[in-house]
């Protein structure tokens, strides 16, 4: 059984490879997505580490010279029509380095440097070249992970705590969270504008499963807004509608921080100051996102001061971080086991987007609800690194289980399993790979 899933997972990362890029779904999304390479450069590890790389460049040359590495980078050869909003409504200014691809103006989380070190370390398992080449991307990637990192801590510190704010929802990669829904309502939503273009996602994707309209307009809003400004970060506190702080964003910040000092060692750099900063946005995220009261991580929305009611996976991640304080580990352990996500045992579903029990809790709804495998991959591995080896292995279990019952879908009905959205999603093939080479994989196959 776990052949029959390594193969068809394979299979969709090989359909979904795209001349230097791998795009995460064919029909919905054509383009190069930020912290999706990440995700699959983690899977390609195993097969395919020359693609693995290539990946990662090929997003890291559409870096910025600010150092912000882009959300979308955008594929010229695919019609401006196969995705909305593409490059002509970012209109991303030139600059000296710009390759001959457009990209968006905003961030994702930045899985990579996580992601560089697993292919790295992976790399010893095919053959001597391999080790070499491994050895000289990371030293590439290496002083532009560093300027992706020095981005978001200082530019994006708009809340001025140590943590990097969100400028838009689709930063946060959990784009229709209920955990923006307040900070939101402040956007203004422009049906009108919304009406001018054409939501391309509708023509290949069910409308229920999809963000609305009225979250569409926001969306428009704050990019339009954010471009009027020459996407600048200057004084975003003051004058942008949307400024957050999101747990699941600032935790991947600092585990790549825990990466970026592992990196350094191979590549002859100071580990040092990626220890300090990994402790400095742990103890930032601690200070500015723990809600006492819930015993959860929450967002934080820096223009009112306020931490958003919702309780969402995002909280659960804090979980991935090495030095958080062990009385945090274990709430967000009770919350993942409480009713309101109800962390598997072994034959049961991996956890939902959101909290099952609250009214708004939908369970088609891309990012209200439904399981996504990414999140769940980042919440094992925080469970496996606060030592709760059983209830890591159980998720792992059931992340496999649900794949090779429903296949390599975006995301899944958190009741019956189904898959929804996208079929053939490139992360959900890339985790499924690492969720099978793991060595405990033998008690997987004996159990299915
Ligand atoms: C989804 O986001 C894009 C916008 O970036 C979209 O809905 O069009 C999110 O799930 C995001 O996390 C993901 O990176 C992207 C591509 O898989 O799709």
């Amino acid at each position: 059984m776990s052949a029959e899933l390594w193969k068809s997972a394979v299979h969709v990362l090989d359909a979904n490879w795209s001349n230097d890029h791998m795009v995460p779904s064919r029909l919905l999304y054509p383009h190069q997505w930020s912290w999706d390479a990440a995700f699959i450069a983690i899977g390609l590890a195993y097969y395919n580490p020359a693609r693995a790389w290539r990946d990662l460049r090929s997003l890291f040359e559409a870096q910025w010279p600010d150092g912000r590495v882009p959300h979308i980078v955008f594929d010229p050869a695919v019609p401006e029509g196969d995705y909305f909003p593409g490059p002509s409504f970012w209109d991303v200014p030139a600059y000296a380095s710009r390759p001959a691809r457009g990209s968006t103006s905003l961030v994702q989380p930045p899985m990579h440097a996580i992601a560089a070190w697993e292919v790295y370390r992976r790399s010893t398992s095919h053959g001597a070249a391999c080790a070499q080449q491994a050895t000289e991307e990371l030293a590439w990637l290496y002083p532009r992970l560093v300027r992706q990192q020095e981005y978001l801590t200082a530019r994006r510190d708009a809340g001025g705590g140590g943590l990097a704010s969100l400028v838009h929802p689709w930063e946060s990669g959990v784009d229709n969270s209920p955990a923006w829904d307040s900070a939101m309502s402040r956007a203004p939503a422009d049906l009108d504008l919304l009406r001018r273009f054409h939501r391309r996602d509708l023509d290949v994707a069910d409308a229920a499963h999809r963000p609305t309209d009225l979250d569409y307009a926001r969306y428009m809003h704050l990019v339009v807004a954010y471009k009027e400004s020459g996407y600048s970060d200057h004084e975003l506190a003051r004058r942008h509608d949307f400024v957050v702080e999101c747990p699941g964003f600032n935790s991947i910040l600092g585990a790549a921080e825990v990466a970026l000092a592992k990196i350094a060692k191979v590549v002859g750099a100071d580990p040092g100051v990626h220890k300090a900063r990994a402790r400095a946005i742990t103890a930032a995220i601690v200070d500015r996102l723990w809600d006492e009261s819930a015993q959860t991580f929450k967002a934080h929305d820096v223009r009112t001061g306020t931490l958003s009611p919702a309780h969402c996976v995002t909280g659960l991640l804090p979980l991935i971080l090495p030095g958080l304080p062990s009385e945090y580990a274990k709430a967000i352990l009770a919350e993942a086991r409480s009713a309101r996500f109800g962390l598997p045992g072994e034959t049961t579903l991996p956890v939902p987007s959101y909290d099952r029990t609250a009214p708004g809790f939908d369970p088609l709804r891309y990012w209200r609800g439904p399981i996504w495998i990414n999140v769940n991959w980042l919440l094992r591995r925080g469970l496996a690194r606060h030592g709760f080896a059983d209830e890591a292995e159980d998720l792992r279990t059931s992340m496999l289980r649900l794949v090779h019952r429903s296949g390599h879908y975006e995301y899944f009905h958190p009741d019956t399993g189904e898959g929804i959205g996208a079929g053939q999603f490139s992360w959900t093939a890339a985790l499924t790979l690492d969720l099978l080479a793991d060595k405990s994989v033998r008690a997987y196959a004996a159990a299915a």
